[in-house]
């Protein structure tokens, strides 16, 4: 932020008192509500405009946070307009239209990427300096939207991105979650969760449609009518309300939505007899338990009640778009006659993102023969040509299976409808494959299994969907050749890859302008913006000096400004020509974090046990970890906190000094990736093979020129394939030797390497505190067990690890080389755009087209 900035006023007055006060006699800047300003100075009085009429503060304060508030409503006017103009083109041109359902969003901040894709940035920033204030700070205001866990809600918002710059007729269904994901503070204990209140004051970006309700039914029951179809009725009824938030194309007027949903009851249920009776609880019942619905993301599923609510939740976000979805497909169909309902999968195509939208095919079909009146094989086969799904993930606790009872009772229609889907499945193999007989229990959608009879989501979707698919190439082929083999071979044609991909405009363009600007000059064009595949055209320059220097600079800038961040919310410092060594993703045991600071450790030990002389030698790092544990998720827990307790001990070793940094970042979110990616010159991905189904932050940092420490996993090995095998640190077991290996280890085969012993042994001498890690290192230990016998091998792959480990250090020591390394990253990032995974969705499965306002 400027000096002094916030106590200027607009006028650039000094009050009295210090304090930033409006003058309002200013004339100079008149508030103007035009919505579409071009200019600086336009800009600048609808912002005027926002912060004196704005219902939100009082307008005598123009402060960074209330400048933020009415910089992105102004910005909101052009979205608005440009997202009236989309609806319009696309109700007359009457496309096909992709519907994304999904339970998570990890939007992040919008301000940035928005005037970026509206090519306002210089108008905005030049306005809020006639303002007194300067973009940057304005845009540290906002709070990130955090309607999203991991890489799956992340792959969602840099899909919508991708549709709306592709002006594809499309559209995101979600939740409006009140308090999203937890926010992670770290203290003497570890991690510690608290609610994320990214609504504590409002969203400038969301604009609620009170005309847009849907009724959304629970529990009751299904009565049989005289003509033999069936009725849901009774139970409990909530209403779904649409908040729709804007999402704007690059280089396009296109804007589209995403609709998020939230949950209310009508006054009328409010019950007043019972509340003027002093009965408080009873009377605010129904409006209690609508506000438990979009709480937050992922409450705990320990308890009955916490399965139950989740379960709701997923019913809740399916039920509320599908309705929506089927009342805009009606809109624009002849009010009198009956519909042509065969017409609707050329209209509409539904993407379920993992198994938690699963719902969306019963739901569609129950509104298709209850309330449509169509028969069942009418029904089933317009379901079918109309939802897809994507798996992302094989871990089997991931895979989400409901409690029959609890499915009956919550949902006593889709429950028959689905016994249905089950019992027709059966009869379709026994009629058509009896070689899959002795398949059919393991491969039905109930499991039957009395100590625990469960509805398998993932097969449901398997069976409703027309179109199933992974998200890299490794993970595709074992779901056809593991997970999903007895279904691929029913239906070899439905199973599809689509290699995830990010956003080019957020992770490259906005959050590293410098190296953008280089990238830009260089290729001569910015057209690799919307075209990544041009990014190759660096590597005809990868050995220029001009350009090392260039690239080396603008790298040393963003590790700078980490460096600035880091210390303001850790209070290390740590020195920028370090390296930059990154892992940040979740917390989970098959992610291995716990190969990474058992690494540290280990270097750790190594250097102490150095003379002066040789640690001369040591490239300096500083190795930096983030993410977030589930809350109930003890071994991850732990090993947060054995990152930050090696981070104490080791910081704070004079023999160390620069040579060795361990920081766990907190709160890792959107908005510190967009710092620490950039940042970056090593990352690691380093799951144990077969086990992450693709990985999407492996993408950004290598687009950013970071390299990649990483096994086989995910796409990494397309990763690879791109850029080219020597610019990749590569280790560890491969995918197809991983059930050897675990079948080895508990024969007893397993011989550990004397540098893991070496490490696991330091942290039980008590180098890093008396925490009790026990837990934690007994998982490495045994052969076999419940939580033993070192399930994710990080022990296996370790020596392997160390051994790369080194080979980093020694290319690090050679600076042209690395450089090198780090353009030739970027220069064979183009496939992972998320516009050519989009444009793959839309040809491939959605069969939709571009529909471009004019
Ligand atoms: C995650 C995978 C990642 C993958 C993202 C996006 C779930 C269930 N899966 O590897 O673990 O990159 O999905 O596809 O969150």
């Amino acid at each position: 932020m400027s000096p002094g900035a916030a106590a200027v006023n607009r006028a650039g007055a000094m009050s009295e008192n210090g304090k930033s006060t409006v003058d309002l006699n200013n004339r100079t800047v008149p508030p103007i509500a035009h919505p579409t300003p071009d200019d600086a100075f336009g800009v600048a009085a609808n912002i005027q405009y926002h912060a004196q009429y704005g219902p939100h503060f009082s307008p005598f304060k123009f402060e960074p946070e209330q400048a933020f508030y009415a910089t992105a409503e102004s910005v909101r006017d052009s979205l608005i307009q440009r997202w009236n103009d989309t609806y319009a083109h696309f109700h007359k041109s009457d496309p096909k239209q992709t519907y994304y359902i999904s339970m998570e969003y990890l939007q992040g901040r919008a301000l940035t990427n928005a005037i970026g894709n509206l090519n306002l940035t210089d108008a905005y920033g030049s306005a809020l300096m006639k303002l007194g204030h300067d973009l940057e700070t304005i845009v540290e205001q906002e709070r990130d939207a955090a309607l999203g866990n991991g890489g799956l809600g992340r792959l969602a918002s840099c899909f919508l991105d991708s549709m709306a710059t592709l002006s594809l007729p499309a559209w995101g269904y979600g939740l409006r979650y009140k308090y999203g994901l937890f926010s992670q503070r770290i203290t003497k204990n570890g991690q510690e969760e608290y609610a994320e209140d990214w609504l504590e004051k409002f969203s400038p970006w969301e604009i609620v449609r009170h005309d847009v309700v849907h009724p959304v039914r629970f529990f009751g029951e299904v009565q049989p009518q005289e003509d033999g179809s069936r009725r849901w009725i009774r139970g409990e009824v909530v209403q779904a309300l649409a908040y729709d938030i804007p999402i704007p194309g690059y280089q396009t007027k296109n804007t589209i939505s995403l609709r998020v949903w939230d949950a209310r009851v009508p006054p009328q249920e409010f019950d007043l007899n019972a509340f003027n009776a002093g009965e408080y609880v009873k009377a605010g019942n129904l409006h209690a338990k609508a506000s438990q619905i979009c709480a937050v993301l992922y409450p705990g599923d320990a308890t009955e009640e916490g399965k139950l609510l989740r379960l709701k939740q997923q019913y809740f976000m399916c039920s509320a778009s599908l309705q929506d979805i089927i009342a805009r497909f009606k809109e624009r169909r002849p009010t009198k006659g009956p519909i042509n309902w065969s017409e609707f999968p050329s209209k509409v195509a539904v993407q379920m993102n993992d198994t938690h939208p699963t719902l969306a095919a019963p739901e569609l079909m129950r509104i298709l023969m209850d309330d449509e009146g169509l028969g069942w094989d009418e029904a089933w086969s317009i379901t079918n040509k109309t939802v897809a799904y994507t798996n992302h993930t094989v871990l089997p606790e991931a895979l989400e299976k409901w409690s029959q009872t609890v499915m009956a009772k919550l949902l006593p229609r889709h429950m028959e409808i689905i016994t249905e889907i089950d019992k027709q499945f059966q009869a379709f193999v026994t009629r058509t494959r009896p070689d899959l007989e002795s398949k059919i229990e393991s491969m039905r959608v109930l499991d039957n299994n009395p100590q625990k009879p469960v509805v398998r989501m993932a097969h449901l979707c398997v069976l409703s969907s027309h179109k199933v698919n992974g998200v890299a190439e490794l993970h595709s082929d074992i779901l056809k050749k593991d997970l999903f083999a007895d279904f691929y071979s029913l239906w070899p044609d439905k199973f599809q890859n689509k290699t995830n991909g990010v956003t080019p405009r957020r992770w490259l363009r906005f959050c590293s302008p410098e190296l953008s600007t280089i990238i830009t000059k260089w290729l001569r064009t910015d057209k690799w913006v919307t075209n990544l595949d041009l990014l190759a055209g660096l590597r005809e320059f990868a050995d220029d000096k001009q350009l090392h220097k260039e690239w080396a600079a603008a790298k040393l800038q963003n590790k700078i400004r980490f460096a600035h961040y880091l210390e303001e919310k850790t209070g290390v410092k740590v020195n920028p020509s370090s390296l930059f060594d990154t892992q940040i993703k979740r917390i989970h045991e098959y992610k291995r974090q716990l190969m990474n600071i058992l690494g540290v450790v280990y270097r750790y030990k190594k250097m102490k046990e150095m003379s002066p002389e040789e640690r001369k030698k040591v490239v300096p790092r500083v190795v930096m970890l983030g993410g977030k544990a589930f809350a109930t998720y003890a071994q991850a827990k732990r090993i947060v906190k054995l990152v930050t307790d090696v981070g104490a001990v080791v910081n704070s070793d004079p023999e160390m000094g620069d040579l060795l940094k361990v920081v766990f970042i907190p709160n890792y979110n959107v908005t510190v990736a967009e710092l620490a990616i950039p940042a970056s010159e090593l990352s690691q991905h380093i799951s144990t093979a077969g086990m992450e189904a693709s990985g999407t932050s492996n993408m950004k940092f290598a687009l950013n020129g970071c390299l990649i420490i990483g096994t086989l996993d995910g796409a990494n090995v397309e990763i690879r394939e791109e850029i080219g095998e020597e610019n990749f640190f590569l280790f560890g077991a491969r995918a197809d030797d991983v059930p050897r290996l675990r079948k080895e280890r508990e024969a007893g085969q397993f011989k550990p390497d004397p540098r893991f012993e070496e490490a696991k042994q330091f942290i039980r001498s008590g180098a890093f505190g008396d925490y009790d890690y026990e837990p934690l290192l007994d998982s490495l230990e045994g052969d076999s067990g419940y939580g033993r016998g070192d399930y994710f091998l990080v022990g296996y792959d370790f020596p392997s690890y160390i051994d790369c480990q080194k080979a980093v250090d020694e290319a690090y020591k050679d600076q042209d080389k690395w450089v090198k390394m780090s353009i030739l990253s970027t220069a064979g990032s183009g496939k992972f755009s998320s516009d050519r995974t989009i444009a793959q969705y839309a040809r491939e499965i959605w069969n939709i087209q571009e529909c471009r306002v004019p």
